[in-house]
């Protein structure tokens, strides 16, 4: 059905936007669509992004970043978003 896919994709862009203003941060990282950043997904988005500040961000070390994870980092300076 060509209507659920529409549906889908409004859905999707609705996510996207209130998922936050500026930095889209995991969400756009989130390659393999689980709604967590893995190392390899974050390098991906942020070249600049080294292990030690990874294992910083993941807070509960899981070995990947949430939403709220990434949140906490960038609210507490530890993530430089890029200008802009
Ligand atoms: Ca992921
Ligand atoms: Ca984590």
């Amino acid at each position: 059905m060509r209507l659920n896919h529409l549906l889908a994709a409004v859905l999707g862009i609705a996510t996207a936007l209130a998922s936050g203003p500026a930095l889209a941060g995991v969400t756009e990282a989130d390659g393999d669509g689980d709604q967590r950043a893995s190392f390899a997904e974050l390098t991906a988005l942020y070249p600049d992004l080294n292990k030690a500040d990874f294992v910083k961000i993941d807070a509960d070390s899981d070995g990947f970043v949430t939403d709220a994870e990434w949140d906490t980092a960038v609210a507490s300076g530890l993530i430089d978003t890029p200008a802009g």
